[in-house]
């Protein structure tokens, strides 16, 4: 760790985010000075940090330009997340998968997920973007989901006219999201939510894209099984149609641009919700589990929330560096040998 690093001047002494660990007071002094060509400053990037002193991450792009501009402190915060040694490199590839079925019987897998996060090329991200682009990024979204094959056609559901009662019902039957966190809304995030906020979602409901939440669109595939196999490949055909007419923000180095550092390279998180009785009692061999197939444990509702019932949220922690074809197979490895240890205990 750097000699002047950890300030309190700038995050709250008690502050745990990697962008304070990497933040030393010469940097921001120097990074304070700069501007995106969308506005966007240094101050902005870590309010969210500064603000919620429990943040792991701490800071948030709000454009392309963030992550070239900032490079000095993004570069750090990147590197430590993904695991990344070597060079920081992209590599995509998107190749359809057959893999058996991780719970054919459906005993203890509630249901697979895949989302991609993607950015429009040209309009600042949701931590920095105006009203205006907010809704031109909509209808652009909107009428490249307009001319999808059959397969994955569906409904259009806009959020701009909803009550937060509606909202959080809808958010229930997957036709709404909620407004996000205070990591969220401390980055700007939440501005004017719900205008121009919506979700498409397919006739069989098995495929959906969320429109201007954290990202401009994350496109999400799913279903109550555990062929993950069939849900990568559902969304490999999916991605193919949306980016025909979009030109999606993005970088040699860094992959598919996104607000949250965290979710850069593939921008895919995969996983599984899973019923974990027996592993629930034994924390430390599912977090060894987790760590050796590089994935992340989460609460039943995601992010920053607490599990019930047993059921656990496991997914991909990495999405940099490594091709989604690849993140699908550790994945599948890693949730056959949780199941394995699972049903030794029982
Ligand atoms: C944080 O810094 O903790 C929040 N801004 C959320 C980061 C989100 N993702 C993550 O850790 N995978």
């Amino acid at each position: 760790m750097a000699a002047d690093s950890g300030d309190a001047a700038i995050f709250p002494e008690h502050a745990v985010s990697l962008a304070h660990r990497f933040l030393t007071p010469s940097l921001f002094e120097r990074l304070s000075r700069l501007k995106t060509d969308t506005g966007f400053t240094l101050e902005q990037a870590i309010r969210s940090g500064r603000e919620n002193p429990d943040s792991h991450i701490g800071i948030y792009a709000g454009d392309a330009q963030t992550y070239a501009l900032f490079k000095e402190i993004f570069d750090p915060v990147i590197r430590t997340y993904h695991q990344i040694t070597g060079p920081i490199r992209h590599i995509p590839r998107l190749e359809p998968l057959d893999l058996p079925d991780l719970d054919p019987h459906n005993q203890l897998i509630v249901s697979t997920r895949i989302r991609v996060a993607r950015n429009l090329s040209g309009h600042a991200f949701s931590p920095n973007i105006t009203t205006q682009n907010r809704q031109i990024v909509a209808r652009q979204v909107q009428q490249a989901l307009d001319a999808l094959p059959e397969s994955l056609q569906g409904h259009f559901h806009a959020m701009d006219a909803l009550t937060l009662d509606q909202i959080q019902n809808q958010a229930f039957q997957g036709t709404a999201f909620l407004p996000g966190d205070r990591f969220q809304a401390s980055a700007g995030i939440n501005r004017n939510f719900p205008v121009s906020r919506g979700v498409f979602t397919s006739h069989d409901r098995t495929f959906r894209v969320w429109i201007n939440e954290e990202d401009h669109l994350r496109i999400i595939c799913l279903e109550k099984t555990g062929n993950l196999s069939k849900v990568f490949n559902r969304m490999v055909s999916a991605l193919a149609h949306i980016r025909e007419p979009i030109d999606f923000a993005s970088d040699p180095r860094l992959g598919y641009l996104t607000a949250c550092p965290t979710n850069i390279g593939t921008a895919m998180r995969a996983g599984v919700h899973i019923r974990l009785p027996h592993l629930e009692n034994h924390p430390n061999r599912l977090k060894r589990l987790a760590s050796t197939y590089g994935l992340q444990i989460r609460g039943t509702l995601g992010e920053k929330t607490a599990v019930t019932e047993s059921v656990f949220d496991i997914s991909n922690r990495f999405r940099l560096g490594t091709g989604e074809t690849q993140l699908i197979q550790t994945l599948h490895t890693g949730i056959a040998a949780i199941i394995e240890a699972e049903t030794r205990l029982a």
